[in-house]
């Protein structure tokens, strides 16, 4: 197994817009970021991914890219980008930037010439087609609900636009358009930043002649039908050779709805592509049959058996992303944990240790390293989110669902859980601004922040510092081969990892009840190397509620 940094890193996941105001707008900002960068080192990270900086109307908070080469007014200067780079990479920190190239926004320049005339030198930059019947070109659907099409009265004409109509579709066949991307990555790697994390790559290559999809709802063909598609790869290897083989970077493509297979060529060891991707099965079981939104819990079985496959898929040939959280999921406290006062501290490190101690990149989203739970939404007004509002609407208007039904699905499922303001101390708006926050701060932050748990040594904080300083001690956690034990038991999480030789037994109990369960033998007189409680003996023979502990026989 080659040996490398972004093997060896954790990556904490920054949202910008909701991290840390320096000016008392309510936003948060570069300069809010750079005065946090000594709590993150605290926290022993290695590499910040940042959520797009760039310019943009924010129509879904700066995925919608108007101009990749300045910066939102809202979050500061190319100085202000230029002074958190020095003193991040002062500390150590690398900073690996969002890169969203299947669109742009519709007000980025090249969409405002590709849309002035069908003969405009820009108009291939995009996806053009003429109506059918008068009506969509074809039956896609948006993944932010409503047709993928959206009708152009100046060329009488449909440009495709997978997420908003104000994110137009990349024409990624045409090689001016790849060009111009890879030139504009160059000189983002020439400012020396350290890598990418690039926004649904798996979507840049549309299906020939852009067939109709099987229907998703009863309104319009897979969102996802455009995923893996026919050129995808052979793109991401020339984007490899024009731009990532020159630099010493590290890429993670966020592979919507990739498979296995797939992942074994996006993140392939040969490195003719990306470094690792992001998987979404797991994050997808919590889900209702028709689509995301539900109130169920994460099904712990179904968990292990894809978390599994994937440890055990990609082993020796590919390089697993390890994340439960992001800022397009909600907390996972709320699915696989228990958010109230009792379990809420000792479930979140049973979930950090269950992750942390897989093969691959771990990734910390702002805040998870605090066990941050979902906000208690009322109403659809509470969201900022337009995937939860057009899905409102949608399924509300167009669907039949009763308002009673669907919002507590919503609700619980929403983007905006993870995209609450940071809870850094217990003052007004939790010390995130001085100002009106852009999103309500979740009222638990009087009991939930960083403030009240980074001295404290038995909190999430804590636990999750352990964790990351384990990780850059000991091999075995990187690179140690994983096996599933108890498969079929719907409340333990037991694997092993072994290197070398040395084994790890890692046992997490995500109930809250006591379960019996005796570590076999040759981990009896192992190394405890991290618990999250100390107020019993591990070889007692019963786990404590979401008790979590790992052994190491070296
Ligand atoms: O997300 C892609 C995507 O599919 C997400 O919308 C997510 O998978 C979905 O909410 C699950 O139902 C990326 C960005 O992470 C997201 O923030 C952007 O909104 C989206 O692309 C468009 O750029
Ligand atoms: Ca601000």
């Amino acid at each position: 197994m080659k040996k490398t940094w972004w093997k060896e890193s954790v990556i904490y996941q920054i949202y910008p817009r909701s991290f840390a105001d320096s000016n008392g707008d309510g936003i948060g900002d570069l300069n809010g970021i750079t005065s946090k960068l000594d709590y993150l080192k605290d926290l022993g990270i290695d590499v910040i991914w940042l959520s797009p900086v760039y310019k943009s109307p924010n129509d879904d908070n700066g995925y919608d890219i108007s101009d990749y080469e300045a910066i939102m007014d809202e979050f500061g200067t190319m100085e202000d980008f230029d002074r958190l780079l020095s003193e991040a990479h002062a500390r150590g920190i690398k900073i690996v930037m969002d890169l969203v190239v299947n669109h742009t926004s519709d007000e980025h320049k090249w969409f405002v010439e590709s849309r002035a005339s069908k003969d405009n030198p820009k108009r291939d930059y995009y996806i053009w087609r003429e109506g059918r019947d008068g009506k969509e070109p074809n039956n896609w659907g948006s993944w932010f609900s409503g047709s993928a099409w959206q009708y152009d009265k100046a060329t009488d004409m449909y440009y495709l636009h997978l997420f908003s109509p104000k994110q137009p579709d990349l024409n990624w066949d045409n090689p001016v358009v790849r060009k111009e991307v890879f030139d504009m990555m160059t000189r983002w790697c020439e400012k020396g930043i350290d890598g990418f994390r690039m926004d649904v790559i798996s979507l840049i290559s549309k299906p020939e002649g852009l067939p109709d999809a099987p229907l998703m709802n009863e309104l319009y063909g897979d969102c996802g039908c455009t995923a893996n598609g026919p050129h995808v790869h052979e793109y991401l290897q020339e984007m490899n050779r024009e731009v990532l083989s020159k630099y010493d970077i590290m890429t993670v493509g966020e592979t919507a709805c990739v498979t296995l297979e797939e992942a074994k060529k996006y993140a392939n060891s040969e490195g003719t592509e990306l470094n690792m991707v992001f998987q979404f099965e797991h994050v997808g079981l919590d889900g209702d049959a028709e689509f995301k939104w539900s109130t169920r819990k994460m099904p712990l079985v179904p968990l292990k058996e894809n978390l599994t496959k994937w440890q055990k898929g990609l082993d020796g040939v590919a390089w697993n992303s390890l994340f439960f959280c992001n800022h397009d999921q909600p907390r996972v406290i709320n699915r696989l944990g228990d958010p109230s006062d009792e379990y809420r501290e000792v479930s979140a490190k049973c979930i950090a240790t269950c992750l942390h101690m897989m093969q691959g990149t771990p990734y910390v989203y702002q805040g998870e390293e605090l066990g941050m739970t979902n906000y208690p939404f009322r109403s659809v007004k509470d969201f900022n989110d337009l995937e939860s509002i057009n899905a409102y609407y949608e399924l509300t208007e167009k669907m039949g669902w009763k308002p009673s039904e669907i919002f507590p699905k919503i609700a619980n499922k929403s983007r905006d859980n993870a995209r609450t303001p940071m809870q850094w101390d217990d003052s007004p708006n939790a010390g995130f601004t001085t100002g009106r926050p852009w999103l309500a701060v979740n009222p638990n932050y009087t009991k939930i922040n960083a403030a009240e748990q980074v001295m404290r040594e038995d909190s999430v904080f804590s636990y999750y510092k352990k964790l990351i300083e384990l990780r850059h001690n000991y091999d075995i956690i990187v690179y140690g081969h994983y096996e599933l034990l108890l498969a079929e038991d719907p409340e333990l999480y037991v694997y092993t990892r072994e290197l070398d030789g040395k084994k790890l037994l890692v046992v997490c109990n995500f109930s809250d009840h006591e379960r019996e369960f005796m570590p076999d033998e040759e981990f009896r007189d192992g190394k405890v190397l991290i618990r999250n409680l100390d107020n019993n003996n591990i070889l007692d023979g019963i786990l404590e509620p979401y008790e979590a502990y790992v052994l190491y026989t070296g």
